[in-house]
């Protein structure tokens, strides 16, 4: 049988115009789906751009931060007899609002905490020289001041000798480990991911986490007590501008001096600080200074912690200042460098 010519080119026609109307539809969807594409990869790029603008722009609101903290530091000390806590310098909780964030801003006294390498202040060497081969075995005079600090906070399973060793290996160059508890590259080096000792001076707090027996919670028991000053090892404390709630940083440094009695020294400081001649009066009679040791009423070196919030971008930046300037009334010129810039944390 066959079927009238007219129906089939009915029926073939409008298969035709199906098969256009799904292509037109496929199309469509395309140029739809490819659109959104587009539009969404150019809001992602914009949104990348605007992110690399807001931190550069938080990063030199974080960079003037430092600038004008050195230009506190030099007028607060201008022609100043101490360093202390009544000078703007030391002013606490400093913010500074911007447009769409703020800045805030704190100095501290990196003389006012143990400083980690003055750990190889020795009485028989220079402050800044590597103790000798023969004195492997003798406790460094900054190792027993850091032995009673680590006493006095009686920290929870710590062995203060253990963690003296083990910091003062570290960093001294040789590799003749410091007596029984001390650990040299031979410890290192048997880690699942083994490394070696730094055998120089510590850059940074956060170098004690790679050292034998400096679990995170002694860490963060001891990190509120200690500074690293970077190629410094002298132990110098200023009396002027340690915290009251921290007497155990001054009664480690004197034999018979106990943490009631530093605590009321340190209460008992004048606004304007103590000078050498005043603070001595308070001393008692029996209280010897620990050799290697030195009490200050100055400081040359500064931390200062910057935190930038701005839009979306967060800065945190924190910056060692090396103050070489006038503190005894002198008149010459004071400057501030900066000595290393590291994160909120080091
Ligand atoms: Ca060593």
């Amino acid at each position: 049988m066959t079927l009238p010519t007219h129906t089939i080119t009915y029926k073939k026609n409008t298969y035709q115009k199906g098969v256009a109307l799904v292509m037109v539809l496929i199309i469509l969807a395309m140029i739809s789906i490819i659109s959104v594409q587009l539009i969404t990869e150019r809001n992602i790029q914009a949104r990348k751009t605007n992110n690399i603008i807001l931190a550069d722009n938080a990063w030199h609101f974080a960079r003037g931060a430092e600038i004008l903290a050195k230009v506190v530091i030099i007028e607060s000390l201008k022609n100043e007899k101490t360093v202390n806590l009544s000078q703007p310098w030391a002013m606490e909780g400093i913010q500074f609002p911007i447009d769409g964030g703020s800045i805030k801003a704190e100095l501290k006294d990196l003389r006012s905490c143990f400083n980690l390498n003055g750990i190889l202040s020795s009485e028989k060497t220079s402050s800044n020289e590597t103790p000798q081969a023969e004195q492997a075995n003798q406790p460094l005079a900054g190792e027993l001041v850091f032995i009673e600090l680590l006493e006095s906070l009686e920290l929870p399973d710590v062995q203060p000798k253990a963690l003296a060793a083990t910091l003062r290996d570290w960093i001294d160059e040789d590799q003749q480990p410091s007596g029984f508890e001390g650990r040299e590259d031979y410890e290192y080096s048997g880690y699942t991911l083994p490394y070696r000792t730094a055998d120089t001076q510590l850059g940074s707090r956060t170098e004690l986490a790679t050292i034998s027996g400096y679990s995170p919670e002694v860490i963060e028991l001891l990190l509120p007590y200690v500074c690293v000053i970077p190629n410094e090892a002298t132990l110098i404390l200023n009396v002027n501008t340690i915290s009251v709630e921290q007497p155990e940083l001054l009664s480690s440094f004197y034999d018979k001096l106990d943490n009631a009695q530093a605590t009321s020294i340190l209460n008992s400081r004048p606004s304007g600080g103590f000078e050498e001649s005043d603070f001595n009066t308070q001393l008692p009679a029996d209280a010897i200074l620990h050799k290697g040791a030195f009490i200050d009423f100055t400081s040359s070196y500064f931390a200062v912690s910057i935190n930038v919030e701005l839009d979306r971008a967060r800065v945190n930046l924190k910056s060692l200042l090396h103050y070489q300037g006038s503190t005894n009334g002198q008149e010459q010129a004071n400057k501030v460098q900066v000595i290393a810039r590291l994160g909120l944390d080091d």
